[in-house]
């Protein structure tokens, strides 16, 4: 089932989410809307806030071409970071058609629990190093906005607002 996106700015996207005590049913089935919405929108990834539930679930498939990769994270963790950094022209399906870009770690190894309930290590690199940090921080109630100046940010913030009262009013 396709789920609908929160758009910023909403308070369901700023708080810090719960972890998932034990992988149910319902966390299976939850990972197969966010995929589902994720490619519809379509998008390289989504966590869970963004659909309004604030577990710590994000699922990701950067591969743009080819062979779908979909990966389903849960309570995801960055246990290292490169001291490389790179920039990333990146953008946000809470914060439609709005590009920046965003200076992160290179690099990351995470460690989670996949939907069998192994815990699953792996280092990512590239588009996927910069994804996966993108979803952690929804997960703490960040956006990459938070990222910006605040006159940035607060520009984009209004721009989102317009666009939330022109969506009303078109229903
Ligand atoms: O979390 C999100 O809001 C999804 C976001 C992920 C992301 C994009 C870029 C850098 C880091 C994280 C998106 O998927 S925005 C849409 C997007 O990037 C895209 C859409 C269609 C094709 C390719 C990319
Ligand atoms: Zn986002």
């Amino acid at each position: 089932m396709i789920r609908p996106i929160l758009i910023h700015p909403d308070p369901r996207l700023k708080k810090l989410c719960d972890p998932v005590a034990e992988i149910t049913a319902e966390v299976r089935q939850l990972a197969a809307d966010m995929l589902e919405t994720m490619y519809d929108a379509p998008g390289i990834g989504l966590a869970a806030p963004q659909v309004g539930v604030t577990k710590r679930v994000i699922v990701m498939d950067c591969i743009k071409e080819g062979t779908p990769e979909p990966m389903a994270l849960v309570n995801p963790e960055i246990i290292w970071s490169s001291e490389d950094q790179t920039v990333y022209e990146e953008g946000c399906l809470s914060i439609p058609d709005i590009y920046n870009d965003i200076t992160r770690p290179a690099e990351v190894k995470v460690r989670w629990t996949d939907l069998d309930g192994k815990q699953q290590e792996r280092q990512f690199a590239g588009i996927w190093a910069t994804c996966v940090q993108h979803e952690i921080d929804h997960l703490d109630g960040k956006l990459f906005i938070d990222y910006l100046g605040p006159l940035k940010r607060q520009m984009i913030t209004r721009k989102m607002e317009k666009l939330k009262r022109e969506r009303a009013r078109a229903v």
